[in-house]
Order: structure tokens, then C-alpha cells, then sequence
């Protein structure tokens, strides 16, 4: 539905309903809402609204539900698929949650958490460690991404081998529908079998369905024994090989597997302050691997020192190296976790975030590096990311002496070429950050047909006037 008020009339409900301070306008204070942290979108908005309570985004959605506003939620506004960024009408509005930063409550001996939406990753993490407790969502972005956009982009990230996606985290929610009347579901229950979990609609729904104003989560015990190594495999196949042996020697306390080529190394050496070769030599392949138990006296480093033997031993290892101590391993997982910083200095990319059942995966990349190295001369595979989970960075950089508008020019070809060999094995053309503005036309392509057509209506029957995050997941009706 079109708005049906002028901007004068929209504006001064939204003061109405906020108070002046938190209702932003002036062009340059909102120009960093506008634009995706890709840079690849750059919208217009009619205001950006901080809401600093359920009862203000209550307010505010009821009002913009009536008079046809667009409302694009906000968190830390770290996405990749410009899910958080206005379209260039000028007629939506960023609804930024950061001032809803709440821990509500902690209760350890549940083993749970409510937290506002508003709250940034990291500092959730600090709040349960300070009651002994650990969340283990992780990602490179967990300084300034939101709880919000973490549960509406069902976020994976670096933990997810041992403890699951987002998602798997979520006990309860809060959310404001579209009209603005409250979804109240902060329950904090392992077990709740009452019918349809309708909460779990609006987790990676990324903000079209409702907004999430908090949410209770699973906590677990914290690690108190970490043992971590960067290791030198023969092949993808050997690197999978080493995930299974490390699961089923280790009583499976394999909590990060990350898969890290040279060329990701030579990018951060050569980006970022401070990061150096992890190992003696290099190899084409190597993985980040981390050991962790809940128990202080968990022989970790001898259990993981032995599994390394025996694969050596079995050929698919080259070298390793076992983090000696805690500064150590911080190398080692900063130099993982600024890979794409590196890459965004090395200069444009084309990213593919795809998953695959694990075991298809050596297949996968011997057919798609091939194809690359074929037929795209002026760019550069960079592939890494959460073997663990089947989930790959297939990303594709400019090289270093080309025009980079060549790879532009070819992203139609290599995208197809890449998700359609996806979609032969069996894979997601998005394992973990979603579809957003940047993947509508790939989600169609892709997704079975009846999956879709159940997708369309549960948008229409939660939010039949089309206000939330518009033209995002789905195309506009
Ligand atoms: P935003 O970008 O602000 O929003 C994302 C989506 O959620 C948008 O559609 C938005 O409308 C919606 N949204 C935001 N808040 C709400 C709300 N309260 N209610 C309803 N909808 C809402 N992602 C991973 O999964 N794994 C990784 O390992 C990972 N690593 C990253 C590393 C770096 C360096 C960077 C820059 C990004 C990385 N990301 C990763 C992507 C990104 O950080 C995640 O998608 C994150 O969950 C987004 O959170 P955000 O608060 O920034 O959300
Ligand atoms: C990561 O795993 C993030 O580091 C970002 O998901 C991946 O930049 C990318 O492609
Ligand atoms: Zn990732």
C-alpha cells in the first residue's frame, strides 16, 4: 500500500509518538543509516527513529501500518545482503533499535538470558561470562552487530559446529507485528510443545515479518579449557577427513573449524597490522581448528596433539602448529577473523555464502576452482570459511592488476555458474547472511517452488499492507 500521508503529516507523528531527539532527519547524521557496510546499496529515508521502548516501536509500527509507511529495521548495520538499507524512495524509514540495550535479566541457574535487541553481540557475551555463564554466537562483526540482526539474519558464524546457528539459541522473543500489537513470548523453556512455533517464523526473516524488540536465549557452560591449532591440510577431502577424526577422538569438543586457503593468509599479511605466516612454510590448504570443554582439567592440548599425530600419520596433514598461549591463538584467530577486512582492502569481490552437506564439499571445489581458474583470468578465488558446518566464502577477488570493472562484468556469468553448481549438489545459495535486496531474484531461482509460494503467504497474513522492510526476502507484491 502507497502512504497515504505527506512527509510533514508522517514526520509529526513520529515526533508525536518519540519526542523531537529521536527522530533524525538531518542529512548528514543519517547518512551512515543509508548505505549497507558493502557499500553496495545507498538509499533515501524519510527519517530515521530510534525507539527507546517495545511500547515507542508499538506505537511507531501501528502509525506507519496505517498510513503506509516502509519501516526497515537497523541493528549494527553489518549485513551483507543490504537487508537493513532503505530503498531510494525516500519514503521509508530506518527504525534503529540501538537504543534498546537492555540485559533484562540473567538467570544462570536456567542457563538463560532476555536481551534487548538493541544489545551489541559482544557486550551479551561479557554479560553472561560476568555470571559465569557463556553465549556462544560468535562472529568477525560481534563488536557492533545487534542481537536483533543477529536473530533476523539467523547468524552462524565461528562456533557453530558445536553449538548451532542462532537460531539454536533462541528460548523465547519479543516481537512487534506489523500493526504494532505485541508478540509477547519471552518464555524461558527448554521444552514448549503448544502448537505452531510461531516465533521461530521471525528468526532470519530479516525484518519482514516484525520487528524483534528482545529475546531470551540459551546460555551454556563456559569453556574453561581451550586448545586450539593452525594446520596445514593436504586438500579439502583431507580437511574433512581431519573434522571427522577430530570429532570422534575428541568426545567431540570440536567448537570452530575453519577452512583458510594461502591466498587468505597472503591477503592479511599483507593487510593487516600485525598479522603474520602462521607456520613454517605455505600450503594451499590450511584449517583453524579449536578444542574447548567446560571442564579446567580436560586434557585438551594432548587430545588434540594426538589427533594431529594420527592424521599426520595418515596422510592428510603437512604441518601443524599448536597455540602455545592464549596471545598465540589470539594471532591465529585474528588473522581468520580479518579475512574479510583483507579482502575489502584488496579491492572488489563477488561473495558466494554457500552451504553443502559436508562430505560434498572436496567435490565441490576441485569443479568450481577449476571452472574459476578457466574461465575468470582477471580475479582470484578466496575460499574459507565454516568447513565444520558446510559453509563456505566462495568468494571470487579482482586481481590485484586487472580492472576491476572486468570482474563486474562478469559477476552475472560467475554467480550462475557458482550457485548453479550449488544447487546440483544439493546445497543453499545462502548458508548464513541471508538474502536481503541482494539475493530476491536468486531465492526465486532456487528455492522449491511451494517453499516460495508458503513464504508469500506468511508475509501477507502477518503484514498484509507490505510495511515491513519491503521489497527484502521477497519481491514487493
Ligand atoms: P543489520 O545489518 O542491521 O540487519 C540485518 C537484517 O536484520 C536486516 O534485514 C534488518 O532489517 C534486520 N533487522 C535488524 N534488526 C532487527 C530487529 N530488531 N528486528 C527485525 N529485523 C531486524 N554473519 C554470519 O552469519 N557469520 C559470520 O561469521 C559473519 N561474520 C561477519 C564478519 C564481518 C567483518 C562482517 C562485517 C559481517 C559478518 N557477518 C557474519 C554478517 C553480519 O554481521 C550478520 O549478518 C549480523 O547478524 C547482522 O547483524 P546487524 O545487527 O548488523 O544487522
Ligand atoms: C566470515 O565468515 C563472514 O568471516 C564474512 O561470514 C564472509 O566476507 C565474507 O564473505
Ligand atoms: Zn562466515
Amino acid at each position: 500500500m502507497p502512504a497515504t500521508v505527506t512527509d510533514k503529516v508522517a514526520l509529526a507523528g513520529f515526533r508525536r509518538i518519540l519526542g523531537e531527539s529521536a527522530v533524525l532527519t538531518d542529512r548528514e547524521t543519517i547518512a551512515p543509516y543509508l548505505v549497507d557496510q558493502r557499500r553496495l546499496y545507498e538509499g533515501a529515508a524519510l527519517a530515521v527513529l530510534r525507539p527507546a521502548s517495545v511500547e515507542e516501536v508499538s506505537q511507531l509500527l501501528a502509525f506507519c501500518n496505517g498510513t503506509g509507511i516502509g519501516v526497515v529495521p537497523q541493528g549494527g548495520n553489518t549485513g551483507y545482503c543490504g537487508g537493513a538499507t532503505p530503498d531510494e524512495s525516500g519514503r521509508q524509514v530506518v527504525l534503529s533499535l540501538g537504543r534498546m540495550a537492555r540485559v533484562r535479566s540473567i538467570d544462570a541457574a536456567n542457563y538463560s538470558m532476555v536481551a534487548e535487541a538493541g544489545c551489541i553481540l559482544a557486550n551479551l557475551q561479557r554479560a553472561a561470562q560476568a555470571a559465569d555463564r557463556y553465549l556462544p554466537l560468535s562472529l568477525g562483526s560481534e563488536g557492533s552487530c545487534q542481537l536483533g540482526g543477529n536473530l533476523s539474519t539467523n547468524a552462524g558464524g565461528l562456533n557453530v559446529v558445536r553449538y548451532g546457528m542462532a537460531r539454536d539459541l533462541v528460548l523465547g522473543l519479543e516481537v512487534v507485528l506489523a500493526d504494532g500489537r505485541v508478540l509477547a513470548s519471552l518464555g524461558a523453556l527448554r521444552k514448549d510443545n503448544t502448537g505452531y512455533d510461531v516465533k521461530s517464523l521471525f528468526l532470519g526473516a530479516e525484518g519482514t515479518l516484525g520487528v524483534i524488540t528482545a529475546a531470551s536465549l540459551r546460555l551454556m557452560p563456559r569453556p574453561r579449557a581451550t586448545a586450539t591449532a593452525f594446520v596445514a591440510v593436504r586438500n579439502v577431502a583431507a580437511a574433512v577427513g581431519l573434522l571427522n577424526l577430530l570429532r570422534e577422538t575428541s568426545g567431540d569438543r570440536v567448537s570452530s573449524f575453519e577452512l583458510i586457503p594461502q591466498i587468505a593468509i597472503d591477503l592479511t599479511t599483507r593487510h593487516i597490522p600485525g598479522v603474520s605466516q602462521p607456520l613454517a612454510g605455505e600450503y594451499p590448504w590450511c584449517v583453524l581448528c579449536e578444542l574447548t570443554s567446560s571442564r579446567a582439567d580436560d586434557p585438551l592440548d594432548s587430545m588434540l596433539e594426538s589427533a594431529l599425530r594420527d592424521a599426520m600419520d595418515g596422510g592428510l596433514l603437512d604441518d601443524a602448529a599448536l597455540a602455545q598461549n592464549e596471545r598465540q591463538r589470539a594471532a591465529f584467530w585474528r588473522l581468520r577473523e580479518s579475512i574479510p577486512e583483507a579482502q575489502r582492502a584488496e579491492g572488489p569481490s563477488l561473495k558466494h555464502d554457500i552451504a553443502l552437506p559436508i562430505g560434498a564439499l572436496p567435490r565441490f571445489v576441485e569443479e568450481a576452482s577449476a571452472w574459476i581458474a578457466a574461465h575468470v583470468q582477471h580475479a582470484v578465488l578466496v575460499a574459507y570459511g565454516h568447513v565444520g558446518d558446510g559453509n563456505l566464502h566462495f568468494n571470487v577477488n579482482a586481481r590485484r592488476d586487472t580492472d576491476p570493472l572486468k570482474l563486474v562484468a562478469s559477476a552475472d556469468e560467475i554467480r550462475r555458474y557458482v550457485h548453479d553448481l550449488v544447487a546440483a549438489f544439493g546445497g543453499s545459495i545462502s548458508a548464513e547472511h541471508g538474502i536481503g535486496r541482494l539475493k530476491v531474484d536468486e531465492l526465486e531461482r532456487y528455492a522449491p517452488p511451494v517453499e516460495l509460494e508458503l513464504m508469500r503467504a506468511i508475509k501477507q497474513s502477518f503484514d498484509p499492507n507490505g510495511i515491513m522492510n519491503p521489497g527484502k526476502v521477497l519481491r514487493s507484491a
